[in-house]
This record gives structure tokens, sequence and C-alpha cells, in this order.
């Protein structure tokens, strides 16, 4: 049992179970997808594993057990949804309801109770296809807003293996979680993990004082609680990047066709880019109105900037996204349509995306890095616009306060998104800052990258998990070494 418990593995890990919303399956393309995604796959075939979650398929009557693909010593085990599991897990509970929810947007959220049922049916239902293939001795480690219940549906089932969650979105201040008709049921439904990560302190303290208001949870300093019966632990783990390896990718995407191309349509003008999912939590609009702003008040950046902004669509199936990018295609034809001159347009608006070598090419040419999310649990283009600067003529970063990246990068310029005079300050003075500052600036943001890159995040997740130093992910020495293009 043993040898076959450990045959994909390396050394004698245990084998790692990854659930996520959607996965990159073995044939997707790394060059197209994020950076988590790219690294949650390398974690996956560097040690060998699971990785479990929705196909992505939404059909008239989904099997009730996972599609199976082997790839190399990693197992990928996808289910399609109904068109109504679609509509109330995907669309509904997690992206109209807990989405804005997390992202402190009241206003937004939709509550329907149909939804909340939709979206525990479909979370019993991967709990029920996960279950056959899961081995004694696995680490199940589960992703994000999605699948909060995941855990204690398991835990229906007899599953008593380790099963750890982290949240990639912030958890909200408790007056606002409150909000949440169902607030309790995902407090309960947390418990059930032994571990619950989140990005940064706040979200931590955030949820225990809730427990501890809401429940009466008894908190001890190690980050243990006692809860509504269960004893567990929270821990602040701020997700890193591939820094090294990304940090190469720039220096070699610097002389890549695109961003020669780039270089050259600038003809010496200064470059801010934007790289945002299209998102209201990104605050698109506001970023756009700031350039106005700046142009406004300082005449001399008029000719001398160009703002980039790229922002492929996102969750078009919800209609707040389409109403957001209706507003953004206004607002930044209301800024070119008052600045721009026939040889010259200030805002340059894609909406669709690059490849991250293309992208990492472009962060390297950029005078300022642009990232002022009105709420984001960590922001990870703040953390590659860093890592693929130019140590000897690096750009500025502007980053929003909210942003959970701000908590490792304090040397950033630092705005309140809400704020518009405060950001078209912070982009002029982004733009005429002297070298020597933006070295002074950039230098210690880099270390901090430095120190937490993913595969330590992955590392550190998975010892508070099992509680054992030799259980690690596996692959931060690697990812080093790989180049993910
Ligand atoms: C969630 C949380 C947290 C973007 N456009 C393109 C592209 N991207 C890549 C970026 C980056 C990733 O997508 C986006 O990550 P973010 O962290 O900025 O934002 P979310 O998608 O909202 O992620 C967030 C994250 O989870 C991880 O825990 O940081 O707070 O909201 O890697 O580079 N990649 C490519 N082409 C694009 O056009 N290839």
């Amino acid at each position: 049992m043993r040898e076959d418990l450990h045959k994909h593995g390396s050394g004698n890990l245990a084998r790692l179970v990854m659930v996520s919303n959607r996965l990159l399956a073995p044939r997707e393309r790394v060059s197209r997808a994020g950076g988590l995604a790219t690294a949650l796959r390398e974690a996956l075939q560097r040690r060998g594993g699971l990785w479990f979650g929705w196909s992505g398929e939404v059909v008239e009557s989904p099997s009730a057990s996972a599609r199976i693909a082997e790839a190399g010593n990693t197992t990928y085990a996808t289910l399609d949804l109904s068109p109504e599991d679609y509509d109330t897990y995907y669309v509904g509970y997690a992206n109209s309801t807990l989405w804005p929810l997390c992202h402190y947007r009241l206003g937004l959220i939709e509550f329907r109770r149909a939804a909340f049922h939709g979206y525990q049916r479909v979370n019993a239902n991967f709990a029920k296809a996960l279950l056959p293939l899961l081995r004694p001795d696995d680490v199940v480690w589960v992703h994000d807003y999605h699948l909060i219940p995941l855990g204690a549906e398991l835990r229906k089932l007899g599953v008593t293996n380790r099963i750890g969650f982290f949240l990639h979105i912030p958890f909200p201040a408790k007056e606002v979680f409150l909000a949440l008709p169902d607030h309790l049921a995902l407090a309960r439904a947390l418990t059930n993990y032994d571990l619950i990560g989140f990005q940064t302190r706040n979200d931590v303290e955030a949820f225990l004082s809730y427990l501890r208001d809401e429940t009466g949870a008894r908190i001890f300093p190690s980050g243990q609680f006692e809860a509504l019966g269960r004893t567990t632990q929270a821990r602040a783990l701020p997700i890193g990047i591939d820094t090294e390896g990304f940090a190469e990718i720039a220096r070699v995407a610097a002389s890549a066709p695109e961003t020669t191309r780039l270089t050259r349509s600038l003809g010496g003008r200064s470059l801010v880019i934007g790289v945002d999912r299209l998102d209201y939590s990104k605050g698109l609009p506001r970023k756009i109105e700031a350039l106005g702003e700046l142009l406004e008040h300082w005449s001399e950046h008029r000719g001398k900037v160009a703002y980039l902004q790229i922002s492929p669509s996102s969750r078009d199936s919800v209609a707040q996204y389409r109403a957001l990018r209706r507003e953004i295609d206004s607002v930044a034809g209301r800024v070119n349509g008052r600045y721009a001159e026939f040889d010259w347009a200030p805002v340059r608006y894609l909406n669709k995306g690059f490849s991250r070598g293309t992208l990492a090419g472009f962060y390297r040419v950029a005078r300022v890095g642009f990232v002022t999310p009105l709420r984001d649990g960590m922001n990870l283009v703040a953390k590659e616009y860093v890592a693929a600067q130019d140590p000897e003529n690096p750009g500025v970063l502007i980053l929003s306060r909210f942003a959970g990246a701000a908590g490792e990068l304090k040397t950033a310029l630092l705005v309140n998104p809400f704020d518009l005079d405060s950001l078209a300050d912070a982009l002029h003075r982004g733009l005429t800052m002297p070298l020597s500052e933006r070295i002074t600036r950039w230098e210690p943001m880099f270390d901090a990258l430095r120190m937490n890159p993913v595969g330590v995040w992955c590392d550190r997740f998975l010892t508070a998990l099992t509680g054992d130093a030799k259980e690690r992910s596996g692959f931060s020495s690697v990812l080093h070494s790989a180049a993910v293009v």
C-alpha cells in the first residue's frame, strides 16, 4: 500500500491533491496563463499529484464522476457543470455574492437563497467525485472562495486526511462579513480545515475577530483557535511569484520584437503600464481618469506620456462586468477625446491579453507600473512589475494601499485609490522621479520578493498544514531554474 501511495511522489512525500475552481489543463498554453496557475502546475509536476476542479465546460447532464487525464506524474480530474450549477454556483454565489462581499462592494451584492443552495450542491458534488480518487495519506489543498464548503463536505463523507484551505481574496471586516446571510455557515465550514491560510495579517485578524465576537471563539497567540466545536489554525501566508524566473524572462524579453515595437511606438515618451483583469475590484475607470487629471494639472506631460492599460475581459457572464466594460470604454474615449492630438493619444486601452513573456518585456520598458485596485487579496501584477525591472534603471511602482502586496512592497508609492488627486500626484511623482530614488525604492522591494518566491509560499503552507518541515512542495529550488514563459 505504501508503495502505491507514493508511486507518483518525489522522495517519500505524501501525494499532494490540489483542488481549485479552474485548473490549467495539461495541453493549455502556459504562456497565456496567470502566474498562479502556472506555479501550481509546476508544483504538481515536480512533486507528482492530483489536480481536481471544474473543466470550464457547461453541459446539460454532467457526469457525477470526474474525467481523468494523466500528463507526466500529474493526474488531472475534472467535472463539468450543469447550466443551473453554472448560474447558481459560479455566476451567482461565487461571483455575484462572495466576490463583491470580500472586496467591500456591498452595493453590488446579490443574495439569492437558490444561489447559496447551488453553491453548496456543487461543493457537495465535488466532494463526492473527489472521494474515490483520494488515498489515505494524501494531503489536500483547497483553493479560494468558490470552494469554502468543500472541506466540510469531505469530512461528512468520512475523509480524515489533512485538508488545508487558502483564500486568495481578502477576508472582509466583521461588519461587512455580517451582511452575508450565510456568514455562520461559511465560518463553520472553514473550521473544518486543518489550516486556513490568508494573504495578510489583516485578513487573519478580520476572520478571528468575527469568530471571537460572533461565536465566542478562544484564540491563542499561535494562530490556533477553538470555535464552533473545532480546534484549528489561521495563518497569514502571503503568496509570492517566481521572482528570479520572471526577472530572467523580462531580461530576455527586453529585446523581443514586441518590446522593440512598443518602444519604437513611444518615440521617446514615458510609458505608464496597467495590467488588470477587467474587474471592478481593480479600480480601472479611476486609473484612466487619473491620467486625465495628470494632463490637466501638469500640462508638461501632454504629448510626453503614454498609458498602456491591458485588460482582458473576465466573467463576461456577470452583468456588472459587462457594465464595467462599457464604463471603461467611455472613460478612455473621454480622456483621449479631450487630450489626444493628431499624432498622439494618451490612453492605449487594450481589451485583450498577451503572453507572459510579452507582458514581462512591456513591464520592463514602463517607467511607471500603475496598480491601484480598490481592494485586492495580494496582486501579483505589482510583484511581477517589480521583478521585471532593470536593476540599473528601474521604474516606479504606484501601488494601492488596499492591495495585500502593499504589506511587502513598502517602498512603492503607496496611494489611496479612491483619491483621484493623489493618484494624479503619484503619476507626476513617478514620471519625474530621479534615478537614485528609483533605485533606492526598488531594491528593498526586489529583496522582499526574493525572500518569498512562490515555491517558498507552497512550502510554508504545506509545512504549516502537516506540521512537518520535510513536507514541502519539493519545487522551490526548481522554480528558480525553470523559466516559465
Ligand atoms: C486573485 C486575487 C491574488 C493578467 N493579464 C494577463 C495575464 N495576467 C496575469 C498576471 C497575474 C495574474 O494574471 C493576475 O493576478 P492578480 O494577483 O493581479 O489578480 P487576480 O486575477 O484577481 O487574482 C489576487 C491572486 O489571486 C493570487 O493569489 O493576488 O489578489 O484577486 O499573474 O500577470 N497573464 C497573461 N496575459 C495577460 O494578458 N499571460
